[in-house]
């Protein structure tokens, strides 16, 4: 909290500077149009070369492009100003412009979020999953409760299934009985594992991989594409490809930063956001596939188990209860949400 304090505070520190030292320079973007020289903060939470870093590099690119370079803007990965739940506190208060994160890590501010963790509630095609998240009115919903919260949430975007690593096969319910399972802070995301019997153990993302060194944890759970990057396949014997829900994200801005923009440059951002969703949904696509193939050549002992359909069912069955805990974690807006995003997924089958 200490720790958090004091990067907030440097870090207004560092965007009254900048503005002191904008103020008032103007740079030409054609021949007509001025936009105020300014540095963008954005944060995300993963390391360089993952997904969330290929989103936040390509909107970078982007805005500094359409602004002619006005507008800089800064890339922070996960760990250089702190952790992903205190970049949303200095998105709020305005620290820092924009935030890429999870419902993850919002879960004990906006409940309701959590929903996404959910498994077997999205669709198995990951086409439709982006269909969803792009045009869900769910999901307006869930960004309604954000600007709530200080939060201009601005796309939505899959990074690819779930799957889960252990030093055993899991491949019944019955093979999670008092298993150690690593999940992300959220009470949704544990529950979800309590419905299989599991052990769940919240823990940081950056000491995950301790974590199974140590046995602290026996497994976890992550696209591919951050099995690899993470490393966590070189201290798990197992990868199943399970695939019970899908790593979502989200990019948010601050919602006073945002509302005290020009027309102009909302518009710049809503362009640069296109075209990042468009991008990154390919960008997932292959580092998932790319990864897997690079974490078997890497360690061919390695053993990648595809669940069959029936296994896959046993855990369908299994996971229902954690319907219900989310309706008593997150209220009867969180009820009403979810049976507005079960509607559409059913319409889209
Ligand atoms: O498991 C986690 O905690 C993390 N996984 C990914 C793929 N992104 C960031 C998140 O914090």
């Amino acid at each position: 909290m200490k720790k958090s304090i004091i990067l907030l505070a440097l870090f207004l520190m560092i965007g009254l500077l900048v503005a002191g030292c904008g103020g008032g320079q103007q740079a030409d973007k054609g021949d007509s149009d001025k936009i105020e020289k300014q540095v963008w903060k954005i944060a995300h939470e993963e390391i360089p070369g993952s997904v969330q870093d290929a989103y936040a590099q390509k909107f970078k690119q982007l805005i500094e492009e359409k602004t002619n370079g006005a507008i800089e803007v800064e890339v922070y990965p996960v760990g250089e100003i702190g952790d992903a739940i205190q970049h949303i506190e200095f998105v709020q208060s305005g620290a820092l412009e924009f935030v890429l994160t999870n419902p993850g890590n919002i879960g004990t501010t906006i409940p309701e979020t959590q929903l996404f963790y959910l498994h077997f509630l999205l669709p198995d095609d990951e086409e439709q999953v982006r269909e969803i998240l792009n045009t869900s009115k769910a999901v307006e919903m869930l960004n309604d409760l954000h600007l709530e919260h200080g939060l201009k949430v601005l796309d939505w975007f899959p990074e690819g299934y779930m799957m889960w690593t252990a030093n055993k096969p899991l491949r019944t319910p019955e093979d999670f009985r008092g298993f150690k399972m690593r999940t992300m802070q959220s009470p949704l995301i544990v529950a979800t594992y309590e419905a299989y019997g599991a052990n769940p153990t919240p823990m940081p993302y950056l000491e995950v991989y301790s974590g199974l060194q140590l046995g602290l944890i026996e497994g976890q759970v992550n696209p591919l594409f951050a099995i690899e990057e993470m490393k966590f396949y070189e201290v798990q014997d197992y990868i199943m490809l399970s695939k019970q829900d899908t790593f979502v994200a989200y990019l948010a801005a601050g919602l006073d930063f945002y509302e005290g923009l020009s027309d102009e440059l909302k518009n710049i951002v809503a362009e640069a956001v296109e075209e990042c969703n468009e991008y990154v949904f390919e960008v997932q696509k292959r580092l998932n596939s790319e990864r897997l193939e690079a974490m078997k050549a890497a360690r061919p002992s390695l053993n990648v188990i595809e669940l069959t359909e029936e296994e896959r069912d046993l855990f369908r069955q299994a996971s229902m209860p954690a319907r219900e805990r989310f309706v008593s974690i997150a209220g009867p807006r969180g009820k009403e949400i979810l049976d507005l995003l079960v509607q559409e997924v059913e319409a889209l089958r």
